[in-house]
């Protein structure tokens, strides 16, 4: 018998399809498959299943359906799985897209609720698309035994619009992003909505714990009727029936790609370059989206109040900021790109001296050998989002330290610091003079205690890697087989007393 037959198929659900369209010289559209941690971890899980990647192709307005399509069948003989991509009408996207998911859903879910734009229409139209995703889902189910996986804050309604047209094939569920606290979510006009949907699914995923236990303080305050019981990773409920299920699974990376791509002879080139140029010190880095979230105005201040507090750091150090454009079209996105290039400006302008320029600021994407030679030479990964679904530039500057020899100074509002709390330095992020007296410390450091910290970060992302993520989650949502999790640590800071 086929393999393919043995296994349920996977369908995997994303708002976007993981695909890069390129055109040929004799103008034929190309389809590759995109190269970020999750298709990596899945892409051969598909292939094994025989699989589904559903999502929405993105702004391709230049090709035909028909072509995509033909496309996409096409794509079942070269990668072993195929993609069905989810046409959206052009007037709902915006409202849909940068509307309910980026300036309703994305603010309020990383606590600032004061850069929400709650507007009636986006609902409306974050309704539609959800549907049509499900109707999409539907008409490829080919039976019950099918799994459907759907992923991240733009399709929560998914799961109760399948629900709606019937579809009993099992459906786990993964929010890439935190969820917010009681008090927030009481805020979305649209609450009761959102949690009852959630509710549909068969498993609902969370990073970390503590998001985990924001979702059940959620719905044991509004849908007080439903009880969720249960100890550990994964607690379950009953909702007319249907036994829903939730628990916390921290997304991690492809750790020893990281570590080996980090080790090739390419990027030793670059690293010496890169050493070669900067003569500080210490190297600082920072690696984000441009986002509010992500702390980054937070970030230059602190690194200008450690030049005014530590005199002594002149010359010594250097912060090299990558900020990836991002959400183009929104205007709070605009006026965050000014705020940060006005404060870089005003620093360099103040601290430079002949032969240093403290803070190096660059407004574009780079390549992986460029990020990986920068991870190298970094001796501080600084990563300090305001809140933060995971964060896994902290996991790749830790994977790819291979000499051991930085320090991580973490957020301790990034999922990621559920995990590496106990040897990254762990600051609050609005905490300024915190965050630099954190890069004080991590700049006179001694080699022990660097490598020691280094080492055990590393181990923890070795073990829990994309590979684990994928095979915990699907274990979890299809073989009921809760017996085979491994013991992990989370940790929540200063609030692990608070019951759910
Ligand atoms: C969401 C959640 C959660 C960045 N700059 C460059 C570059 N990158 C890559 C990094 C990393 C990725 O982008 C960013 O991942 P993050 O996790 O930090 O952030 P989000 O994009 O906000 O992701 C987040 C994640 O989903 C997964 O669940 O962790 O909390 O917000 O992989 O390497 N890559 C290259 N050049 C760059 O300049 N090549």
């Amino acid at each position: 018998m086929n393999k393919k037959n043995q296994k349920n198929r996977l369908i995997i659900v994303s708002n976007r399809l993981p695909i890069v369209l390129s055109q040929t010289d004799t103008g034929q559209w190309d389809v590759k498959q995109g190269s970020g941690g999750l298709v990596t971890a899945l892409a051969p899980v598909l292939r094994d299943r025989g699989g589904l990647w559903i999502g929405w192709p993105g702004t391709s307005e230049l090709i035909e359906k028909q072509d995509l399509e033909t496309m996409f069948e096409q794509t079942v003989k070269d990668f072993g799985y195929t993609f069905e991509p989810v046409f959206l009408p052009a007037n709902l996207v915006n409202d849909y897209y940068l509307g309910f998911s980026n300036q309703v859903l994305w603010p309020l879910f990383h606590d600032l609720q004061s850069r929400c734009d709650f507007a009636p229409a986006y609902w409306d139209a974050y309704q539609a698309v959800n549907k049509i995703f499900a109707r999409t889902i539907a008409r490829n189910i080919k039976d019950d035994d099918d799994h459907i996986w759907v992923h991240d804050y733009h399709l929560m309604g998914v799961g109760q619009e399948l629900r709606k047209i019937k579809t009993t094939a099992k459906i786990g569920y993964f929010l890439h992003i935190p969820f917010p606290s009681l008090d927030l979510f009481l805020k979305l006009p649209w609450r009761f909505h959102i949690l009852e949907s959630l509710l549909c699914y068969d498993m609902i995923g969370f990073q970390t714990q503590r998001d985990r236990r924001n979702f059940v303080q959620c719905v044991h305050a509004m849908l007080p009727d439903i009880k969720i019981r249960g100890k550990g990773r994964v607690l379950s409920t009953k909702v007319n029936d249907h036994t829903v299920r939730m628990g916390n699974f921290p997304i991690s990376i492809d750790y020893n790609e990281f570590a080996q791509k980090a080790a090739t002879k390419e990027v030793e080139k670059r690293l010496a370059e890169i050493k070669e140029a900067f003569q500080a010190d210490q190297l600082i880095l920072g690696v984000d989206r441009l986002d509010y979230s992500k702390g980054i105005p937070e970030r230059l201040l602190a690194f200008r109040n450690a030049l005014e507090r530590y005199p002594e750091l002149e010359k010594k150090i250097t912060l090299f900021q990558i900020v990836v454009p991002s959400r183009q079209r929104i205007e709070q996105y605009d006026n965050l790109k000014n705020e940060i290039e006005q404060l870089v400006s005003e620093i360099n302008g103040r601290f430079t001296r002949p032969g240093w320029v403290p803070i190096h600021y660059i407004y574009q994407s780079v390549d992986r050998t460029e990020l990986l030679a920068l991870y190298r030479a970094a001796d501080i990964g600084l990563v300090t989002p305001l809140k933060d679904g995971m964060n896994l530039v902290a996991k790749e500057y830790c994977a790819s330290h291979i000499d051991d020899n930085g320090v991580l100074i973490l957020s301790e509002f990034a999922g990621a610091a559920s995990q590496l709390h106990k040897h990254a330095l762990l600051v609050n992020p609005y905490d300024i003079q915190a965050i630099a007296d954190a890069i004080y410390y991590a700049c006179r450091m001694g080699t022990k205690e660097r490598k020691t910290r280094m080492k055990a970060l590393r181990k923890i992302v070795k073990k829990s890697d994309i590979y684990w993520w994928v095979d915990e989650f699907l274990t979890a949502v299809f073989s009921h087989n809760l017996n085979t999790f491994r013991p992990m640590v989370d940790y929540i800071p200063s609030q692990d007393t608070v019951q759910e």
